[in-house]
């Protein structure tokens, strides 16, 4: 019997951290033998290119009129046990609480208890619908079916066990980035572009979405800006966006903010700036922050959540408290005026990406946890072969 396993991989396909974690997981495990299915509403944005072991099944939901809201979660519930029966899956790895936990405890209703159910936790399926009333109880009872929870950080283990209140074990899986793409890249000629050689640049990236506080970052620029001569690189869209550029503009900083909207080759825009900004309300892990890390490129943000575990103050980045947007300048500034601090910590973000956060190690942390699921025993591996520097 082989000891590869098959898994069928459920996450929101088009936006945001839980839907990149998802695809590349998927992406690693058919990589290493593993069949993956993703079973989602629309081909997952990172999907790439054709690939062995992948295969995709999409979620198709009935419009039938007597319905005032076609019922996704039943047609995800249903197409994930019809996958089950079908390819014989041995697991379904779904991420994000709500609805795909409760879809996949349905399913395993359907298929039998022989199909086994992970779950991971991405952040606001806790920190946000976790405190909706209307939420918690099923939340709770789909964690609780679960075969295994997983969270990308300690903080937000703890805050699923505060605020829903359960003490059900929950594995730490923290969020990776794959080495062989996040890099720090050549840009010398494209960042001509953006600023001159004397400027420095800094980068936000995110839905603009208000836990990401973007009035914070633009705050923090010009502050920055009055200092040290930079320019600021949004890069994303959402409900925030509007209100920024006419902050930008309102702020006469138009010639110095540059807007490039949504932009898939995320490695290469991030190796163009000097520091990453990202000062949010609630983060679970920040994996943006990681992506520059891995580029080598240090952030300035909150110490939210689960961000502190990723970035180690004073030596990959800088944190201060949520809304001290003079201090977060003041880091920066220091960070920017001293070239020796900025290559040590440069240096410092690479080896701490590529050594604690990297593809092979955490591909092994999930195939652990699949394999103790399903009671067999996990094939052997080497070690001091994985996340090598
Ligand atoms: O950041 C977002 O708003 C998107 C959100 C998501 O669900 O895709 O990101 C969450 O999951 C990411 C991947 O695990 C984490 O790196 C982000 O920190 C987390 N976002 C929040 O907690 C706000």
């Amino acid at each position: 019997m082989s000891d590869k396993l098959k898994i069928g991989i459920t996450c929101y396909p088009s936006l945001g951290g839980s839907g990149v974690v998802a695809t590349e997981l998927g992406k690693l495990l058919a990589e290493n033998g593993h069949e993956v299915h993703f079973i989602t509403h629309s081909v997952p944005f990172r999907l790439g290119k054709f690939q062995k072991n992948i295969y995709y099944h999409e979620v198709e939901v009935s419009n039938y009129y007597v319905f005032k809201y076609p019922p996704y979660d039943l047609a995800l519930a249903s197409k994930l046990a019809q996958v089950a029966k079908m390819q014989e899956l041995d697991l379904l790895h779904v991420h994000y609480a709500i609805p795909h936990a409760v879809c996949a405890f349905l399913a395993k209703e359907m298929v039998g208890s022989h199909l086994k159910v992970v779950t991971t936790l991405h952040g606001t399926d806790i920190t946000v619908l976790g405190q909706d009333e209307s939420l918690s109880d099923i939340i709770r009872l789909a964690l609780e079916k679960s075969d295994a929870v997983t969270a990308v950080s300690k903080d937000l283990i703890r805050e699923t066990h505060e605020s829903l209140k359960t003490n059900i074990p929950i594995d730490l899986a923290y969020n990776f980035v794959d080495k062989r793409v996040y890099y720090p890249r050549d840009v010398a000629a494209l960042r001509r572009d953006f600023a001159r050689p004397d400027e420095k640049l800094l980068i936000h990236i995110s839905n603009f979405r208000p836990v990401k506080r973007v009035g914070d970052v633009l705050d923090i620029f010009a502050r920055v800006n009055k200092k040290v001569k930079s320019r600021l690189l949004f890069v994303g869209e959402g409900p925030e966006l509007s209100k920024i550029c006419c902050m930008v503009k309102e702020m006469g900083l138009t010639e110095r903010v540059h807007f490039c909207g949504k932009q898939d080759d995320v490695a290469q825009i991030i190796s163009l700036a000097d520091v990453m900004l990202l000062p949010s309300e609630k983060e679970s892990f920040g994996l943006v922050a990681l992506e520059a890390m891995a580029c080598g490129v240090p952030t300035i943000g909150s110490n939210a959540g689960g961000i502190p575990e990723l970035i180690t103050h004073g030596e990959t980045g800088f944190l201060a408290p949520i809304g001290d947007t003079q201090q977060m300048a003041d880091h920066a500034i220091a960070l920017l005026t001293d070239p020796q601090l900025y290559e040590s910590m440069s240096k410092a973000c690479i080896h701490r990406a590529r050594t604690k956060f990297c593809n092979e190690l955490m591909m092994v942390q999930y195939e652990q946890i699949y394999y103790r699921v399903l009671g067999r025993p996990m094939p052997a591996i080497n070690y001091e072969e994985l996340c090598k520097a």
